[in-house]
């Protein structure tokens, strides 16, 4: 896919405070500094549209872009290192909880995990707790530039060895790197067919003008009737 636009729409603090829910959303959700920005900004194709900190815990707010005009990519703020870490019951920001279980248009999202580090506790919970709440996701493993290919898959394997018990079917896996510029043709193809099979669920339902609309949960696309990865 073709990125022709990348406007960035907003800084919500919460899901109130959000835009209105006509364009689907793909958000990027993961421990603080595990690379959300720069993957953001890597099939955005522009260094600077999200703002990428050395610092964990930088992004406190909901960032909202737009793109090609028709959908948009979510920097939600990292777990992990806010405020409230310290406290096991405290580590995912409300903000973020609401919006993964109450956005209407949210498509999916990508769950970034670091490649170079075994399974840490707290993704397994939070991965964990996606698949509870039937939030359409795919893992997606981070900055494979820095371990060997060997390290990124035992890491990867291991990290799916942990969750498998909670999955009739893993998540689709992806790995990529912001600074080899690695993985963004298939981030973009998921984006892609995601957008092609809302679309056609669109184009479907208004050709039967008599159909109920949906409540609100229901309108995201069932991922596993229409994902092709
Ligand atoms: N080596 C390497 N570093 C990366 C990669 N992606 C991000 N980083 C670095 O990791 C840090 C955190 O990145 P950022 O995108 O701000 O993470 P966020 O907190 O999840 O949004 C920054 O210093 C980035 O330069 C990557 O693919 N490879
Ligand atoms: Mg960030």
């Amino acid at each position: 896919m073709n990125i022709s636009s990348a406007i960035f729409d907003c800084s919500a603090p919460d899901l109130d405070s959000c835009p209105d829910e006509s364009l689907p959303e793909f958000a990027f959700i993961g421990r603080s500094n595990v690379g959300k920005s720069s993957v953001l900004n890597l099939l955005a194709g522009q260094a600077g549209l999200a703002r990428v900190s050395p610092t964990p815990g930088f992004t406190k707010l909901i960032n909202i872009f737009t793109m090609n005009k028709t959908w948009r990519l979510v920097d939600l703020p990292g777990y992990g290192f806010a405020e409230g870490a310290k406290k096991a019951s405290a580590k995912f920001n409300r903000a973020v909880i609401n919006y993964l279980e109450h956005r209407p248009n949210l498509s999916l999202v990508f769950a970034l995990i670091d490649s170079e580090l075994p399974p840490q506790a707290m993704d397994v919970e939070f991965v964990n707790w996606l698949a509870g709440n039937a939030v359409p996701f795919v893992l997606v493993f981070t900055k494979t530039d820095k371990g060997t290919p060997a390290t990124v898959a035992a890491n990867i394997a291991a990290f799916s060895a942990r969750i498998a018990a909670g999955f009739e079917q893993l998540p689709a896996i992806f790995k990529c790197s912001a600074t080899a510029k690695h993985g963004r043709h298939e981030l973009l193809a998921v984006i892609a067919e995601m957008m092609a099979a809302i679309q056609a669920e669109q184009a479907a339902s208004s050709s039967t003008p008599s159909a109920q609309p949906k409540p609100a949960r229901q309108r995201r696309p069932d991922i596993e009737a229409a994902r092709p990865w």
